[in-house]
């Protein structure tokens, strides 16, 4: 059987959104809704794995979806909510959740990282992440998901559950008139080169948004001081910038300013490297600086207005929602006469 070529992601609201939310997920959604049914996901559910405040869950909600607007996903193209007002998801990823096994789950290295030394007390819910995701692809029967290196093992998870289901259901899936697989093996899409954005202290980590230090991280709605003054004070190192890439080699600081400059200004780092080659970190920084500010000005301002404007936003989530809604029902119905629920 043939699948609608359809996108699913999302972002999780468990922190103020930054630069390698950007360059690693929202710009990239973006032209995908020119050629695929696309939906864009506030992943609420997943955020709070870890506590969350309620009141922060709501603002970086609302202050996910001004985002994914503002850096150009178009609300009547693309299909924009927040996980938690479409329950079909929590219920597939139940029924997920008796279909995975407990080996798989184990062997996620994200949940290795984020549980550490204390994995006996952290939540159920992060441990049973990857099941959600599962469900929040295969949900919609998705065909691909723009997703980045960390995300892969949790992709890999999603198409070992599709097989098992579509698997252990053989029987029932064809007695409901589908020929072969009833939920398709979801691949990973290309969309150009995947920039992960690098702590401007430490260039071993990535920038994250549960960072401790504010200094580590240019945030979607930094003002331009605040980005300038980040900027400058972001970790280099003595030498001056080499005439091409392979001269970053273990220069992890200047390899990931010099990325970031790159991808903010969609050119090669060899072709930045021209253009800066040789120059000190005095010429650099500020041209960076000016570059970051002048990409990401525009954006915070209207997600500025937008998170503003509660009714508006809301009433693009409930449609965004409802739309969803019409996708995974009857995926949903069908599931639960699959593994003999008696509605
Ligand atoms: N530093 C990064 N560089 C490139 N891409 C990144 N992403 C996150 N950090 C970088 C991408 O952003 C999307 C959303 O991720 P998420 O919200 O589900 O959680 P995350 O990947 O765990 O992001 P954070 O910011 O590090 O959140 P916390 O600190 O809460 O765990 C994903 O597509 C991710 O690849």
């Amino acid at each position: 059987m043939a699948f609608t070529p359809r996108v699913f992601s999302g972002i999780k609201p468990s922190g103020d959104l930054h630069l390698g939310n950007y360059l690693g997920a929202i710009r990239r959604f973006v032209p995908l809704q020119e050629t695929h049914e696309t939906l864009y996901c506030v992943v609420d559910m997943h955020a709070i794995t870890v506590w969350q405040d309620p009141e922060d869950l709501k603002r970086w909600t609302y202050e996910i979806a001004a985002a994914y607007i503002a850096s150009g996903l178009d609300p009547s193209k693309s299909i924009i909510f927040n996980q938690s007002q479409v329950m079909e998801h929590a219920e597939l990823s139940w029924i997920f959740n008796c279909v995975a096994r407990v080996g798989w789950m184990e062997r996620m290295t994200q949940f290795k990282d984020k549980s550490g030394e204390n994995s006996e007390n952290v939540s159920l819910g992060l441990f049973a992440y990857p099941s959600l995701m599962a469900a929040d692809i295969l949900l919609y029967k998705t065909t691909g998901v723009p997703v980045g290196d960390d995300q892969k093992q949790h992709l890999e998870l999603t198409r070992d559950i599709a097989k098992k289901f579509n698997h252990d259901f053989r029987k029932q899936i064809k007695d409901l008139g589908f020929d072969e697989d009833y939920f398709p093996i979801t691949e990973t899409l290309a969309t150009g080169p995947a920039m992960r954005v690098k702590s401007l202290k430490d260039g071993a980590r990535k920038m994250s948004k549960s960072d401790a230090s504010d200094m580590s991280t240019i945030y979607m709605m930094d003002d331009a001081d605040t980005i300038a003054k980040k900027i400058k004070r972001a970790t280099s190192d003595a030498a001056p910038l080499p005439e091409t890439a392979d001269g970053l080699a273990g220069r992890a600081e200047a390899e990931n300013l010099v990325g970031i400059f790159a991808a903010l200004s969609n050119r090669s780092v060899d072709d930045v490297l021209i253009e800066f080659g040789g120059k000190g970190w005095g010429a650099f920084k500020p041209a960076l600086a000016d570059l970051a500010v002048s990409v990401l000005a525009p954006i915070a301002g209207e997600m500025q207005r937008l998170v503003g404007d509660r009714g508006e936003m809301d009433r693009i989530l409930r449609d965004g929602a409802a739309r969803a809604r019409a996708i995974a029902q009857p995926t949903m119905d069908e599931v639960r006469r699959i593994v003999g629920f008696i509605r």
